[in-house]
C-alpha cells in the first residue's frame, strides 16, 4: 500500500506521519517512511540544490524537472522495491505537490506536468492521499517556529503559497476517493484519530480485495 501526504508548508505531514509509522510498526506492518523532495540519496542532493536559499536564480523550468528528478530516481530505488517486499510506504508528497507548486503555484502547463509526472513516477499512484488543509500564514509561522529558517520555496509570497493552497483543493475535488482532506487546524491528535480511522478503512478493503 502506498500513502502520501501533501499539503502546504508546516501543515503537520511530518508529525502525522512519525505517529502514523508508529503505529503501524506497533500493530506489526512493516514500514517505509520516505519523503520528497529526496527519499534517495541521489534525491537528497537534488532537495539540496532545490531547497538551498542560496539558489534564487533556479528557473521555474529548471525546477519543474529537478523535482522529476528527484521523483524518478525515488519510484525506482526507494518506492516500487518498497512496495515489492511488502511494505507500506508512507511519503512526505509525491507528485500532487508538482501539480499544486510548480503548476498552480508557478503557473506552469498542467498538461505538461502531468505528462511528466506520468514519466517520472512510471504510471505510479498513491492508493490514499492525505490532505493537510491549514491556512498558508499559519503553517508558514510554524514552519519558521519550529526550524528558525525558511527554505527557497517558503520564502516565496503569500500570494504563491494560496496559489499552491487552491490547488491542492482542486486537486483533491478531482479524486474524493484517493484524496481526504484532514483540517489541519486541530491538535495533532484529533487530526491522527481522523487519519487512523480513513486508513482502518482502506487497509480493510485492500485486505478484502486481495483475499477474493
Ligand atoms: N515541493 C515539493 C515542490 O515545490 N514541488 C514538489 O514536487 C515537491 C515534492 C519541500 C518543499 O518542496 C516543495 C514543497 C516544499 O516547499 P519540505 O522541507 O519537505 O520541503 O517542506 P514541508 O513538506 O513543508 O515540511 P515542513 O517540515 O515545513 O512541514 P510539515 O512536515 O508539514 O510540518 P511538521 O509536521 O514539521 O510541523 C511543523 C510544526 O508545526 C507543529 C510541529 O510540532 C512543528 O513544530 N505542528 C502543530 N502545531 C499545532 N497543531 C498541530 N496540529 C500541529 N502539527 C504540527
Amino acid at each position: 500500500m502506498f500513502i502520501t501526504f501533501e499539503g502546504t508548508e508546516g501543515s503537520g505531514k511530518t508529525t502525522q506521519i512519525n505517529h502514523l509509522a508508529n503505529k503501524l510498526s506497533d500493530a506489526c506492518y512493516s514500514v517505509q517512511n520516505t519523503r520528497e523532495p529526496g527519499g534517495s540519496n541521489i534525491g537528497d542532493q537534488i532537495r539540496e540544490i532545490l531547497l538551498s536559499p542560496a539558489n534564487e536564480k533556479l528557473s521555474a523550468t529548471s525546477e519543474l524537472l529537478l523535482y522529476a528528478a528527484s521523483r524518478a530516481q525515488h519510484v525506482r530505488e526507494i518506492i516500487i522495491p518498497a512496495l515489492k517486499n511488502g511494505k507500506i510506504v508512507i511519503s512526505d508528497r509525491f507528485s500532487d505537490a508538482t501539480v499544486a507548486y510548480q503548476g498552480y503555484g508557478r503557473n506552469l502547463d498542467l498538461v505538461l506536468i502531468n505528462h511528466l509526472n506520468q514519466i517520472a513516477t512510471d504510471g505510479l499512484a498513491p492508493d490514499l492521499t492525505f490532505l493537510l488543509n491549514l491556512p498558508v500564514e499559519i503553517g508558514l509561522q510554524r514552519a519558521s517556529i519550529s526550524r528558525g529558517k525558511l527554505d527557497r520555496i517558503e520564502r516565496e509570497s503569500l500570494e504563491f503559497h494560496e496559489r499552491v493552497q487552491d490547488g491542492y483543493l482542486a486537486i483533491a475535488k478531482e479524486d474524493t476517493n484517493r484524496i481526504k482532506i484532514i483540517d489541519a487546524t486541530q491538535p495533532i491528535d484529533v487530526i491522527f484519530n481522523e487519519i487512523w480511522s480513513i486508513l482502518k478503512v482502506k487497509i480493510s478493503l485492500i485486505k478484502v480485495n486481495h483475499d477474493h
